[in-house]
């Protein structure tokens, strides 16, 4: 029996608590069968986006959302870091062992100037702007974050990407010494994810370097981290180390861990479940009360960015491509 002195859990937090000790639990079922992992096999590649492109032009004022913010406290201790764990509360309690400087970036691939570059060098000259974004995890909770970063579309210019540059595949730091969730083969390590060029291109996706006007802290990805806010969570890759473009679609850690369950695309979708779950509503982690007592709110198309990205998708089946 529950002892009396203990909060009443509403149900909306067991479902939440559920799901995610579901898809760590995922993990240890596909690594005692490594066949199962590899279930979903070659996939043909998805259509070429549309030729009309969102302009760069679009008002980038209004990309802020006004939503009550999530506390710092919040967003610094309940996060997704396997590399430091598999609990919420594992990457902000882990030790300090992440060096995040100097720290330098490989960038590669399809691009006329490749190189590895410090992290100086590479956020040289681009303006540092706040961002205040929706953050939706595939698991069904979301949070509004203010970050610090620059546009994505800026820093990858820098490296002149030929015409053959389809995609940027990104990949996260893997050191065993720095990162203690390493030696557990949760995910195939290191890390990785992509973004169509186009998709990577638009004024919405970010690198981030801080959150809350402050450096980023381990636990949230430091010291450069991808956010990408119409996407689900596991698109936004921290501790970035590599950066390639390629002409074919990359190979991405979730999705090659259970393609079924994780797509390449991962576009913030009510009408598209989960397999294992609903992904109609979600729970949102704001303001000042306990996550305990988070509201449950109905999860927006794109993450409630539609107007500004939908048209990179125009006459894909998004339920394919999920
Ligand atoms: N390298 C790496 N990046 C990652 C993850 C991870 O485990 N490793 N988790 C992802 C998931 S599932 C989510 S929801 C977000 C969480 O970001 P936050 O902890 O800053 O809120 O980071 C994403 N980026
Ligand atoms: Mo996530």
């Amino acid at each position: 029996m529950r002892p009396p002195s203990l909060p009443r859990i509403p149900a909306s937090e067991i479902t939440d608590e559920a799901v995610y000790r579901d898809r760590r639990r995922l993990l240890g079922m596909l690594a005692a069968s490594p066949v199962l992992g590899l279930a979903g096999c070659a996939e043909a590649e998805p259509p070429p986006p549309p030729r009309a492109r969102t302009s760069t032009a679009q008002a980038r004022a209004g990309f802020s959302t006004d939503e009550e913010p999530t506390r710092y406290e919040d967003a610094t201790t309940y996060n997704n870091f396997y590399e430091f764990g598999t609990n919420k509360d594992d990457p902000s309690r882990a030790p300090r062992t992440l060096r995040t400087s100097p720290w330098s970036v490989l960038v590669d691939g399809e691009c006329a100037r490749p190189g590895t570059i410090g992290l100086e060098d590479l956020l040289r000259g681009i303006a540092v702007e706040e961002r205040i974004y929706r953050l939706r995890c595939v698991e069904g909770w979301s949070m509004v974050i203010p970050w610090n970063g620059v546009p994505l579309a800026d820093v990858l210019r820098r490296f002149e990407p030929t015409s053959k540059a389809k995609y940027v595949a990104f990949t996260t730091l893997a050191d065993p010494r720095q990162m203690p969730g390493i030696r557990y083969r949760s995910i195939d390590w290191p890390y990785r994810e992509g973004l169509r060029i186009d998709e990577a291109m638009h004024p919405l996706a970010l690198l981030a370097t801080g959150l809350y006007g402050k450096p980023l802290p381990q636990q949230n990805g430091a010291p450069l981290r991808l956010v990408v806010p119409w996407k689900y969570g596991f698109k936004s890759i921290k501790s970035i180390v590599a950066i390639r473009f390629t002409e074919r679609m990359p190979k991405t850690a979730w999705n090659e861990l259970q393609p079924s369950e994780y797509g390449f695309f991962a576009n913030v979708n009510p009408a598209v479940d989960h397999p294992r779950w609903s992904q109609k509503t979600e729970r949102r982690i704001a303001g000042t009360k306990s996550r305990l007592f988070a509201a449950r709110i109905p999860t927006q198309p794109f993450n409630g960015y539609a107007e500004q990205v939908a048209a990179l998708y125009a006459g894909m089946d998004l339920r394919k491509w999920y």
